[in-house]
């Protein structure tokens, strides 16, 4: 079931130099391609859009703060099972939860900075892909 998902490399993996390192082990997963890339700051009304189901929680305010506290990745992934697949790779959202080899489990300690976002599922995708390259068809 080829599918394709939203990737946003999150200000710490590109303050940290990880762009490469989180890219790199997307590449290599077997038939799965990078079909957009670019880095960007992210504006109020796209991060209100992208986290509107976190209004309200603790956690809300500063995770947006944290995602405008510099550039971003975003990147459109393309493959096999590629959703399911790029979680898998990413590690739950406690990296100290997230086992070593999975991102999160290799470079993250902080709940909030943990390096990657990627779609949960094909609705979230196909709503994350057109939020953020609306030029994509
Ligand atoms: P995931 O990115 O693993 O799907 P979500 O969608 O539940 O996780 O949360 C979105 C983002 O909000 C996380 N990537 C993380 O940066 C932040 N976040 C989630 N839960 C917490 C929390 N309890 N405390 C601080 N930040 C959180």
């Amino acid at each position: 079931m080829t599918q394709r998902t939203l990737v946003l490399l999150k200000p710490d993996a590109v303050r940290r130099g990880l762009i490469g390192e989180i890219v790199g082990r997307i590449e290599r997963k077997a038939g799965w391609s990078i079909t957009a890339l670019e880095m960007r700051s992210l504006d109020q009304d796209t991060l209100e859009s992208h986290y509107g189901e976190h209004k309200g929680k603790v956690f809300y305010e500063p995770l947006v703060e944290f995602m405008a506290s510099g550039p971003i990745v975003a990147i459109v992934v393309q493959g096999e099972r590629v959703i399911e697949g790029v979680r898998q790779l990413a590690g739950p959202t406690d990296p100290i939860q997230a086992q070593g080899g999975s991102i999160r489990g290799d470079f993250g300690t902080i709940v909030r900075e943990n390096l990657i976002h990627a779609s949960d599922s094909e609705e979230s995708a196909e709503r994350e892909l057109k939020l953020f390259f609306p030029g994509i068809s």
